[in-house]
């Protein structure tokens, strides 16, 4: 997902942060780079045009240029721009409290309507307990009946069609089947079209002035960057939508549609489709995707960050104190909590392209917190005088922490291994615990 946005605005975050001192030309230069990014990507010229000149005001405003780490403060002011032109919060989908809820899936042919309607019967079920019953309105091919017949049988969904002629009559009889199945919600997959088929725009216009849905959710495929934009835009002009899904974004690596379409109609998108797989549908978050967007722009700025610590006079007195070998149990506490002050390290993990690191990274978070929990029991004398905490001091120190006398042991076993390193490697630069370099 979005690879091919995240390598260029990556690159350019990358070079900016090279850069000593930001001036404000360098901060036109980026911009520069990133509109031509965001183009490339298929973003829509407008959104382009807007969104630089509020990164530039919010860039200057925020005195990105005197803060300690412009590159970084740059890297948020564009993730905070790029969230809000994804929707701020999530929108989540409308469910009646009583009675039930009609879908209706609208959009061209091909965009993944069907299997989307499995999807999110299934994500209704899994996440809101709600059953949902599956219909079939698209008349014109028997083909696509059987298609979402099948999806509904494996997938254990309650499904409904008709022999009528009209996809308005198949509607509303589902309507009564799902009140006598006393199931909550109705989900229709409609045909696809194409935008000129007045024909069935206007079936479809029928179909939603008989059944009143409370959502009509446009369904448009995230490879097709700007004709998805713009086919959305005909759709609203025709149907009263009430947000979109971004099919297909597993597959999408310019983030074209994604970043374009909530600014151009006006809809925000509720989910994406991320995979070909029954589970593969995610409620959208713009915070999160902006995450994504980003990607290593987030790394570069944890990156930033521990480079200042790691340059820090503290940290340069604790290495110090390491050679020496006068390194105590506060001076590992306070390299603890500036570990800590990096912000989340599973976050940080989680955004590392290896798989594999993800479940260390978490462990290593929580081992953190318990490490806290453990030194803070400890009296600054134990402190300061490790080799005196025998057995009933760890007794005590593991009850004051809630931790067990095993985790005490280990974590007094890790300092003093690490002194014991420590020692061995005398001259070597740059050390620091837990290998994070
Ligand atoms: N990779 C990927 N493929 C998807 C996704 N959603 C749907 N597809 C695939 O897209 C193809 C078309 O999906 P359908 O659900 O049949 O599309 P449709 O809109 O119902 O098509 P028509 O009824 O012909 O208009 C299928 O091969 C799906 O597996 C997705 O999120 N990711
Ligand atoms: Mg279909």
């Amino acid at each position: 997902m979005f690879d091919q946005i995240q390598e260029r605005l990556n690159s350019i975050f990358r070079n900016l942060s090279k850069k000593g001192k930001i001036s404000e030309s360098n901060i036109s230069d980026a911009l520069r780079d990133v509109r031509r990014a965001m183009l490339e990507a298929d973003v829509n010229f407008k959104v382009v045009k807007k969104f630089i000149s509020s990164v530039h005001q919010k860039a200057i405003g925020q005195k990105v240029l005197s803060s300690i780490t412009p590159s970084q403060q740059f890297v948020k002011v564009v993730k905070e721009e790029l969230i809000e032109l994804l929707g701020t919060e999530p929108d989540k989908i409308k469910i009646k409290k009583s009675g039930i809820t009609k879908i209706l899936l609208v959009g061209l042919q091909g965009v993944g309507k069907t299997t989307t309607a499995a999807k999110l019967a299934c994500f209704l079920k899994r996440e809101r307990q709600l059953d949902s019953v599956l219909v079939a309105a698209d008349r014109k091919r028997p083909a696509a009946i059987k298609q979402l017949k099948l999806l509904a049988e494996q997938n254990k969904i309650s499904f409904f069609s008709s022999n009528d002629e009209s996809a308005i009559d198949v509607v509303q009889k589902s309507i009564d089947y799902t009140l006598s199945e006393s199931k909550k919600v109705v989900i229709v997959d409609t045909a696809g079209r194409l935008q000129e088929d007045k024909s069935l725009m206007l079936e479809l216009k029928e179909i939603a002035k008989v059944v009143d849905p409370d959502e009509i959710l446009f369904v448009a495929d995230a490879m097709t960057g700007q004709d998805a934009v713009n086919s959305s835009r005909v759709f609203s002009e025709v149907l009263d939508l009430t947000g979109i899904i971004l099919t297909k974004m597993d597959a999408d690596t310019r983030g074209g549609a994604a970043v374009s379409i909530k600014e151009i109609t006006g809809k925000k998108i509720k989910f994406i489709g991320n995979g070909e797989s029954i589970n593969n549908l995610e409620v959208f978050n713009p915070s999160s995707m902006a995450s994504r967007i980003l990607g290593m722009g987030d790394i570069i700025s944890f990156v930033e960050n521990a480079k200042n610590l790691f340059d820090s006079e503290e940290s340069k007195k604790n290495q110090n104190k390491l050679i020496d070998g006068s390194f105590n149990l506060t001076d590992f506490e306070n390299q603890l909590n500036q570990l800590n002050k990096m912000g989340s390290m599973d976050s940080v993990i989680k955004m590392l392209p290896f798989k594999g690191v993800k479940k260390i990274g978490n462990i290593e978070e929580k081992k953190l917190i318990w490490m806290n929990a453990i030194l803070s029991s400890m009296t600054l004398y134990e402190k300061q005088n490790p080799t005196t905490i025998n057995g009933s001091r760890r007794k005590r120190i593991a009850l004051g922490s809630g931790r067990s006398v095993f985790e005490v042991n280990q974590l007094l076993k890790q300092f003093f291994q690490m002194k014991t390193m420590m020692k061995k490697m005398k001259n070597n630069k740059g050390i620091f615990p837990f290998n994070l370099k």
